[in-house]
């Protein structure tokens, strides 16, 4: 596209605790370059605790990659969902398990609210789960509206569980 708005930097949070999670993680990232997405740094993995409306469900393993790229929003997810499918996932509950999840969290310094999507991604700045793994790739990470992760990471507290668990690449 000649007048897209060139290459951006981008965030996403992947998540999994359904079967093998380091192996779902993994190949997320495999299958981001596959589809021609420049994976530039990957977090550490973390443990967690189940956060939202289904807590009876088991622990998931969580990260974020940074992510170069030209592609516009709505093309972009439809990667994401891409790569949830080829994993196997099928259609569960809203919050509940599954064995990969793929989230656009941050696409430059886009806001948009569609029916699909929105930027940046409600949980980025409310789920630690979220917030530790995008603190470990870029401590000084903002928001398009300039608001600092780490100031909202700091008003979170250590209520939810979450624990380097170990390198996924
Ligand atoms: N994803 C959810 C619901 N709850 N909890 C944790 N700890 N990690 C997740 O990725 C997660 C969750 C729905 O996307
Ligand atoms: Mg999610
Ligand atoms: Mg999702």
């Amino acid at each position: 596209m000649s007048d897209g708005a060139g290459e951006r930097v981008a965030y996403l949070g992947l998540g999994s605790n359904v079967g093998d999670r380091w192996a779902s993680l993994r190949g997320a990232i495999a299958a981001l370059r596959r589809h021609g997405v420049s994976v530039d740094a990957v977090s550490s993995a973390y443990e967690t605790e189940p956060v939202g409306e289904i807590l009876d469900q088991p622990d998931f393993l969580n990260a974020a990659v940074r992510i170069g790229t030209d592609l516009e929003p709505e093309a972009l997810l439809s990667i994401c969902k891409a790569i949830e499918a080829e994993s196997g996932r099928t259609a569960g509950p809203r919050h509940g398990p599954r064995t990969l999840d793929v989230d656009l969290l941050l696409l430059g310094d886009v806001e948009l609210v569609t029916d699909r999507l929105r930027l940046p991604h409600p949980e980025a700045t409310s789920r630690r789960f979220v917030l530790v793994p995008l603190l470990e790739l870029d401590p000084g990470l903002t928001l398009p509206d300039g608001t600092r992760l780490s100031d909202e990471l700091e008003a979170l507290g250590d209520g939810e569980r979450v624990e380097r668990a170990g390198a996924l690449e």
